[in-house]
């Protein structure tokens, strides 16, 4: 499958994805945005993927919205209902990448502003680049943050830290998210992608449903009362007992040796 702004790799069980529109430091044109989401649903449903790596061509991983693309309707006077757009694309591209039943890695190689930063913080373990930088940028343009970031963005940093990346919109490195807890972790530019895929290869071994549905729980207890949440692990625990990688894992234990997980 070939895209026109998307790079996508497979090594094994490990799928990565490259945005690929550089000059623009990869901002999410009306092109990247479909393109993604076809690529995200193609790998959630390929049994042989059991993680996936998103990542960044050239020296930005996404510089958000593409901007580009307002400068002839705004010239003309006219007004776009910016709603619109973000109903087709980024509200479902975006539950759409947190909610895929396999981990993503997002391996950040440097600039990431507006939906970039909502982008990243949809993927599941988030490992930058020393180069990285992040700005939430929305209220430069006189915009609120958007594409999942007033969701995401309080509970991943907390709602103090988000309120002050969000109105303050400064540029930050990537020592300064990992203090934050933006980042997971920091590495040297030039160990980025070996990092990133040595953590995909690792979530890629383990009980690829029970990583799922343990994604599954995590998004939806937090809208749920501590009861409803308790019945929801119950009603997913059947599920992932049925698996084989459950069997798997309990006969491993009792024998004494290492699991060897299959994904089913
Ligand atoms: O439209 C809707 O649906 C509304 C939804 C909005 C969601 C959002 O994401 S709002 C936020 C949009 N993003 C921004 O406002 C960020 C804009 N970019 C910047 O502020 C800066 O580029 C960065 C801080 C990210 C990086 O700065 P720097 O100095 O490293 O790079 P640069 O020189 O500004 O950019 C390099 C090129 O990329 C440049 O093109 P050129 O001059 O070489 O031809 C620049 O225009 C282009 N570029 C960067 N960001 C975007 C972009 N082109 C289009 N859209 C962009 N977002």
């Amino acid at each position: 499958m070939t895209y026109e702004q998307l790079i996508v790799e497979e090594d094994g069980a490990v799928a990565t994805v490259r945005l690929n529109n550089p000059s623009r430091l990869n901002a999410l044109s009306p092109v990247m945005t479909p393109e993604l989401m076809q690529a995200l649903l193609r790998l959630a449903n390929d049994d042989a993927i059991r993680a996936i790596v998103l990542t960044g061509e050239g020296r930005g991983f996404s510089a958000g919205a593409d901007l580009s693309a307002l400068q002839e309707p705004y010239m003309r006077g006219e007004r776009p209902q910016l709603s619109l757009f973000l109903k087709e694309g980024y509200n479902k591209l975006i539950p759409l990448l947190a909610e895929t039943p396999k981990p993503v890695v997002a391996a950040i190689n440097g600039v990431v502003a507006g939906a970039g930063v909502s982008l990243a913080l949809a993927c599941d373990f988030r490992v930058a680049s020393e180069d990285a930088s992040f700005s939430m940028a929305f209220v430069r343009i006189g915009l609120i943050p958007d594409a999942g970031s007033s969701y995401l963005l309080p509970r991943t940093v907390g709602m103090a830290r988000a309120l002050e990346l969000a109105l303050l919109s400064e540029k930050l490195d990537a020592n300064r998210a990992l203090a934050l807890g933006l980042v997971n972790r920091v590495v040297p530019a030039d160990r980025l992608m070996a990092e990133a895929h040595e953590l995909a290869a690792k979530l890629a071994e383990l009980p690829t449903a029970a990583i799922g549905l343990t994604k599954r729980v995590f998004n939806e207890a937090s809208r749920l009362s501590l009861a409803e949440a308790m019945d929801l692990e119950a009603e997913l625990q059947d599920r992932a007992a049925a698996t084989d990688d459950h069997i798997e894992g309990v006969m491993a234990f009792l024998q004494k040796r290492a699991p060897a997980f299959t994904g089913h």
